[in-house]
């Protein structure tokens, strides 16, 4: 297993969340020991739907401590990443495919004082990563391609992680490497052993709607800990 020593993390997806009943919800995640809200922001362009907002995040943002991962699936993430860093996100993760100002975009979120993680679709080679690794709190590996909850897992996802974490690890950037999509029973063991440490959990895992979060939260983190 490569870089073993990273410690697990375990996001959960807010969109595969109830809407309804969504701050219960979030005490369910919180008892049952997520380290991270991972929230997608949509915008109809760069994917082909739209997920979360700005009102959504200021209201939130003071209920829970859990962190916020914020993965903008936006064009131009120039435009608004100052608007969600100051709706209080700690990671800001943004798509490679989305501009071509990465350099800058990278230091733009350091200098808001939030961590930075970079996204990366299926379909794009991790060689865009290898002038920027040393600039990353984290690389998002993309499972699915982005838009919807509940895709099929693109299984060519597995080996890109494997390269990137031997990318990481030639240059010594012990970064965490996170996975989005599909990410269960049958994903965790595979994804892991070819050097993810970060699981975002959605409706293959935390959000199955068979069992109650909490538990299923706890699960999730056993299953990511045990492989
Ligand atoms: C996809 C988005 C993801 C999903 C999550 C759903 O556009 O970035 O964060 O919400 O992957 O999980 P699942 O298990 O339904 O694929
Ligand atoms: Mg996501």
């Amino acid at each position: 297993m490569l870089n073993a020593s990273l410690p697990v993390k375990i996001m959960a997806s807010l969109d595969c969340a109830d809407y309804l009943h969504l701050i219960d919800d979030i005490r369910k995640l919180e008892q049952g020991g997520v380290d991270m809200l991972h929230i997608d922001i949509m915008d109809g362009h760069f994917v082909p739907n739209y997920a979360l907002g700005t009102n959504l995040l200021r209201k939130l943002r003071p209920q829970t401590k859990l962190l916020f991962d914020i993965h903008l699936m936006t064009e131009q993430p120039e435009a608004n990443t100052t608007l969600f860093a100051g709706l209080g996100a700690d990671l800001i993760t943004f798509h490679c495919e989305t501009t071509s100002r990465l350099h800058q975009m990278v230091s733009l979120v350091k200098s808001l004082g939030k961590k930075v993680g970079l996204a990366l679709n299926p379909s794009t080679p991790p060689a865009f990563l290898s002038y920027l690794l040393p600039y990353l709190d984290m690389v998002l590996v993309m499972t699915v391609d982005p838009g919807f909850v509940g895709q099929k897992f693109v299984p060519e996802a597995i080996g890109k992680v494997e390269e990137v974490r031997r990318m990481a690890d030639a240059q010594h950037c012990p970064i965490d490497i996170a996975v989005d999509g599909g990410i269960g029973e049958k994903t965790v063991p595979l994804l892991k052993r070819a050097g993810a440490n970060v699981f975002v959990g959605g409706t293959s895992s935390i959000f199955t709607g068979k069992g109650d979060i909490e538990a299923l939260a706890r699960d999730f983190r056993t299953l990511c800990e045990k492989n």
